[in-house]
């Protein structure tokens, strides 16, 4: 009798389309360091270190799984038209320092074709930008998580050529700090304050330097402890209850919503000339401020104003009258 010792381990395989993926779940799953995944491709590629990333049926679902995880994982929310359009409406900004724009080719030093185009606050320069401050079911789940009256504290696009360096593991922000046991517990939930949707607009490769999530690490109630965001950090953390971060290998149109406490890190950019394009939407609830550079020297541009729907508005900051104001 041929005899297989599972020991502690169960193995599911199953065919996604023309893919196979392997899982190895640990048994005692219920805490995330507990948790492995191993995926194979069809040529038999392991991605160890990629997320597994399952569509959502429906609103309560997706807001759950942010919840859950700290993300939620949002398959063609964009099809190959809208994702060349936006593309070259990204290729068509031009860099106004004021507003902290960078665009550099050679940013990145050893590349000589390393590009870092980072433009702040797209909606206020080409009236194309402002669909993306409403995608549903984007905003749908901002509007659940953050509040109806949350508005778009900012709206970056970014591309990030060969050279780019993996980022530190990060929080973005941090609102308040909890022992890591009450939130594990259940006995205290950290409400969401800000959320980011990463508008992705390539067929996402490791090579190309995915973003890196830590499922559910929100509920560390802190942030990582790096100092810096560089790869050069003397303090780097980088797992949380022994589990690393994980590529999201997602394609283009697809969007990752995330709270702004999950760690996370971009990933440096293998490619021999690839840029990755992405546009980050970034919300927050009403009385968290808006990060509009340049600041005091801040002015909407009118004609893109007179484009915008009421709800396009209020996400701009066109909030009734409430406390303070
Ligand atoms: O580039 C990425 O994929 C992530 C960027 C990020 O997390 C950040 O700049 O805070
Ligand atoms: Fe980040």
């Amino acid at each position: 009798m041929n005899v297989v010792s599972g020991g502690y381990h169960c193995y599911v395989i199953h065919v996604v389309g023309f893919v196979w993926f392997a899982y190895m779940v640990d048994i005692d799953a219920n805490n995330h360091e507990g948790l492995y995944m191993t995926k194979f491709d069809s040529a038999g590629n392991n991605h160890a270190d990629s997320l597994l990333l399952e569509p959502k049926d429906n609103l309560e679902e997706m807001i759950q799984a942010i919840r859950d995880d700290g993300f939620v994982y949002l398959p063609n929310v964009l099809d190959a038209a809208q994702v060349e359009e936006l593309r070259s409406k990204i290729d068509g900004l031009t860099a106004n320092p004021e507003s902290n724009d960078v665009d550099f080719d050679g940013e990145f030093g050893s590349s000589a074709v390393g590009t870092n185009k980072h433009i702040k606050v797209c909606f206020n320069r080409d009236a194309h930008f402002l669909q993306y401050l409403d995608k549903e079911p984007v905003i749908d789940i901002e509007e659940a998580i953050l509040g109806e009256d949350c508005h778009a504290i900012g709206m970056t696009s970014w591309i990030t050529g060969p050279g780019r360096a993996d980022q530190a593991l990060h929080a973005d922000y941090q609102p308040i700090e909890v022992p890591e046991e009450l939130l594990l517990s259940g006995q205290v939930e950290i409400p969401v304050f800000i959320s980011t949707a990463h508008f992705y607009l390539d067929d996402t490769t490791e090579e190309l330097g995915p973003t890196k999530f830590i499922p559910g690490s929100h509920r560390a109630g802190r942030p990582p402890k790096s100092r810096a965001r560089d790869s050069h950090s003397k303090d780097k953390v980088n797992s949380w209850r022994g589990v690393q971060p994980q590529s999201a290998l997602v394609n283009a149109g697809d969007v990752v919503v995330f709270r702004s406490d999950v760690w996370h890190r971009g990933s440096s950019n293998t490619t021999a000339n690839q840029g990755r394009y992405l546009l980050q939407v970034h919300y927050g609830r009403k009385f968290v401020h808006k990060f509009y550079p340049p600041y005091m020297n801040f002015r909407f541009d009118p004609d893109i104003l007179a484009q915008a729907s009421p709800r396009q508005m209020r996400l701009m900051g066109d909030h009734p009258p409430g406390p303070f104001a």
